[in-house]
């Protein structure tokens, strides 16, 4: 049987997590017949409950577990990681400046950036932890793990504008492809389905403009603070399919069509500078993803592709003067 691979998660006590490791470990992810062994990292005070989540690990009772590990340690939970997923972050706590908020991260993601060096060389990364973009940012420039291995997470935005689509236009979400998320994962993305289908028609063809440029637009946008303003607790369940999507398209490929990627490019596609982590339309195979670029874009993509760029070019200096 296949070695197993090494996946570390970070913030493994918090409500994703609780969501993500069942699939991981089931098979769904990273292959039928792929073990795969867990190493959990999480803040002092959480490791009785981390232990609560080791103990579940084993009790899932799934034939590929190949053992858990629950840390307070990043040198520990990065050790020889083929994956490191990035769920802890430091949250806004009421009454805190943004600014406040965006030095705790950058602490954080720089500390993690450095304990990475002991990961496997070729360690694939995914932040999620919030701000995600320029977290991804800083863990690029502190772990020096080559940037086309550290992504951030956008695909739940995706998977939130394919649904709305079919769900307006009455069909089956995988009628839907090629809608694209662009930007930063807040509220300035800008979901796009100018090159996206639904039953073989241009979504354009079928749905209303005012709608799709509009409420569809803005509803994407804010799905996360809906959810949390109807639950009191941010998206678990569909954060960590989203995980699971984003992780197993990168592993094993996306065939037909593209997804959406927080991404590192080298500034010569659709106008994105170097340096910042900005959601794309990607395709992957063989374990590396490429943008896919020569999309035309129109002057309202345009114009909402650059107030998103703005916001993390602004985000990353912030970030930066805070090191
Ligand atoms: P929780 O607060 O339930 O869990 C976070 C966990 O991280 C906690 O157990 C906490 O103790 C731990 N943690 C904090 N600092 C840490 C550190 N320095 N090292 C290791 N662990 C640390 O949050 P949860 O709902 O699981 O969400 C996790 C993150 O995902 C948040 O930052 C959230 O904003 C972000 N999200 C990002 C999304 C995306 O699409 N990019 C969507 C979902 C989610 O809102």
């Amino acid at each position: 049987s296949k070695a197993p691979v090494v996946v570390a998660i970070t913030g493994g006590a918090g409500q994703i997590a609780y969501s993500l490791l069942p699939p991981l470990l089931s098979g769904s992810v990273f292959g039928p017949d792929q073990p795969v062994k867990l190493q959990l990292l999480d803040i002092e005070p959480a490791m009785t409950a981390l232990s609560g989540v080791v103990m579940e690990c084993e009790d899932l009772a799934y034939p590929l577990y190949a053992g858990a590990v629950g840390t307070s340690d990043p040198m520990v939970a990065f050790a020889d990681a083929d994956y490191a997923i990035f769920l802890g972050a430091f949250p806004r706590k009421e009454g805190m400046e943004r600014k406040d908020v965006m030095e705790k991260n950058v602490g954080i993601f720089n500390s993690q950036g450095s304990a990475l060096k002991g990961a496997k060389p070729g360690v694939k990364c995914l932040v999620v932890g919030n701000p995600a973009n320029t977290n991804a940012a800083i863990l690029a420039s502190a772990s020096g793990v080559p940037k086309e291995n550290i992504t951030c997470l956008t695909r739940l935005d995706h998977n939130r504008a394919r649904a709305m689509v079919a769900i307006k236009a009455g069909a089956a979400v995988d009628a839907v492809s090629g809608v694209i998320i662009w930007g930063n994962h807040s509220s300035t993305q800008y979901p796009d389905v100018r090159h996206a289908t639904v039953e073989g028609k241009k979504v354009l063809d079928v749905l209303a403009s005012d709608w799709l440029e509009g409420e569809f637009v803005t509803t994407v946008q804010k799905r996360g603070a809906a959810i949390i303003a109807a639950r009191k607790l941010s998206s678990a369940a569909s954060a960590a399919k989203a995980i699971c999507d984003h992780m197993r398209d990168w592993v094993q490929g996306t065939g037909d069509g593209f997804v959406s990627m927080g991404v590192f490019t080298d500034g010569s596609k659709y106008g994105v500078p170097a340096g910042i982590c900005y959601s794309l339309p990607c395709k992957c195979a063989g374990g590396e993803w490429t943008v896919v670029d020569g999309l035309p874009i129109d002057d309202f993509s345009r114009a909402a592709m650059d107030k998103t760029k703005a916001e993390l070019e602004e985000e990353l200096e912030l970030a930066k003067s805070l090191l």
